[in-house]
């Protein structure tokens, strides 16, 4: 199976990421965890993301508060698909991260999950990987009837109280 890279613009972003490398922990998908920053040291995480499909990546999370660039930074040095983790690392909440993010010109793309939505970041990746990897679909297929017999459960408790 591809891996995923999980790259964090900083190791301040580490618990807020980790979220995203429990899920990936959870599904048995192989994943690299780094530390790159698009301002601190861009030319190593450039050359993550050039190296990243010959390096057996499949897709990418990067993390950023901030001014966060790193998710666009990387996209441009590779076709993988990337997903941008904004996170809520300022004084304005994180929105600051989602606008610089999410609104990335036409041409390259980032699939920007919610402000601080590691979960969902890894999710889709799985997700990304699974379009190939029929055992990991399987998994992503019992996860979501195991959602929705702990959310019908609540709504029979409910029913009883009422
Ligand atoms: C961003 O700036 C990082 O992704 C982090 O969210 C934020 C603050 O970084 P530190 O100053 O804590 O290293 O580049």
């Amino acid at each position: 199976m591809k891996k995923v890279g999980v790259i964090m613009g900083s190791i301040s972003d580490f618990e807020t990421v980790k979220p995203a490398i429990d899920v990936l922990k959870e599904l048995g998908v192989p994943f690299e965890a780094h530390v790159y920053s698009a301002h601190r040291c861009p030319a190593e995480a450039s050359a993550f993301a050039r190296g990243a499909r010959e390096n057996g990546f499949g897709a990418i999370i990067a993390a950023a508060g901030k001014a966060a660039h790193l998710a666009g930074a990387l996209a441009a040095q590779t076709t993988l698909p990337v997903i941008g983790i904004p996170v809520k690392s300022s004084t304005l909440d994180g929105l600051d991260a989602l606008l610089s993010t999410v609104q990335m010109p036409a041409g390259i793309p980032v699939a920007t999950v919610a402000i601080d939505g590691a979960q969902n970041a890894g999710l889709l990746a799985a997700q990304i990987l699974a379009v190939s990897e029929p055992e990991l679909a399987e998994k992503l297929d019992g996860q979501r009837a195991a959602m929705r017999d702990a959310v019908l459960a609540k709504d029979e408790e409910l029913q009883k109280k009422l």
